[in-house]
């Protein structure tokens, strides 16, 4: 079938984006509803970490001018594990991304603060053109909050981040997460990041070597279940 010619040079930009902050808090879970629309209550733990991806097709940057190209960007995410014992992996993961979702939970303090740590961790080791969010998940349980919103906007602002939001992996309707992701996308963007080809190259590069280390885990461990699949576009 024929591709009408204003879908024909759709560009698309790929780039590398890193899941980050404590074991529970839902980094997995963001990572599937916004891959794959699903909630899995009981989400396993990341074992290293995991890739998926899924590809957003963009509003063009000036419908009525030259640039009314369609643009699409594929958000290659690599959700990395929580737990202590994969700390060491995450230069890996956040190395060579240019953006990052840093997580807690809303219901617990302590997963703020870890995740503060994170952002220095990356403020001091990463690109320095990284885009940072930070993201309060599990909203749905308003009942258990222990950081009200204006503390995970105030790490936000306080450390100069390009997002904040709170969000729900658990609610489809409410939840917010494409939003944050859509957020993310419309920046990497506009920052122009770096041209296509170089995004792209950059993107297959650091694929390439994280994905190498992911058989590198402690014996008998290997990806995570969703490590191998969960791609859209
Ligand atoms: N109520 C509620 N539960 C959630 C939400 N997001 C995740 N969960 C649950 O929280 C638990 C941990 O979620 P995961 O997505 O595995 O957390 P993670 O950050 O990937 O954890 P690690 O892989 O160990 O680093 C699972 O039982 C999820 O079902 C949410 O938005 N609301
Ligand atoms: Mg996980």
């Amino acid at each position: 079938m024929a591709v009408p010619p204003s879908k024909a040079s759709t560009s698309t930009i790929s780039a590398k984006v890193v899941l980050l902050g404590d074991s529970g808090v839902g980094k997995s879970s963001l990572a599937v509803r916004f891959v794959k629309n699903k909630f899995y209550g009981q989400q396993e733990t990341t074992i290293g970490a995991a890739y998926l991806f899924r590809t957003l097709a963009m509003p063009p940057a000036d419908p009525a001018g030259a640039d009314a190209a369609p643009r699409a960007v594929k958000l290659e995410l690599w959700d990395t594990a929580g737990q202590e014992r994969y700390r060491s992996l995450a230069p890996i993961y956040y190395r060579g991304a240019y953006g990052a979702l840093v997580v807690y939970d809303i219901t617990s303090k302590e997963s703020l603060q870890r995740a503060q740590a994170w952002v220095e961790e990356l403020r001091a080791n990463a690109d320095p053109h990284l885009i940072i969010f930070l993201v309060g998940n599990k909203r749905d349980l308003a009942a258990l909050r222990q950081v009200p919103e204006a503390d995970g906007r105030a790490v936000a602002e306080e450390e100069g981040l390009a997002g904040f939001y709170e969000a729900s992996a658990k609610e489809e309707a409410t939840g917010g997460v494409d939003a944050i992701f859509k957020d993310l996308a419309a920046q990497l963007l506009e920052n122009g990041v770096v041209s296509a080809k170089a995004a792209e190259a950059a993107a297959r590069r650091a694929n390439a070597v994280a994905a190498s280390r992911l058989g590198e885990l402690p014996t008998g461990q290997g990806p995570s279940r969703i490590g191998s699949c969960c791609g859209t576009s």
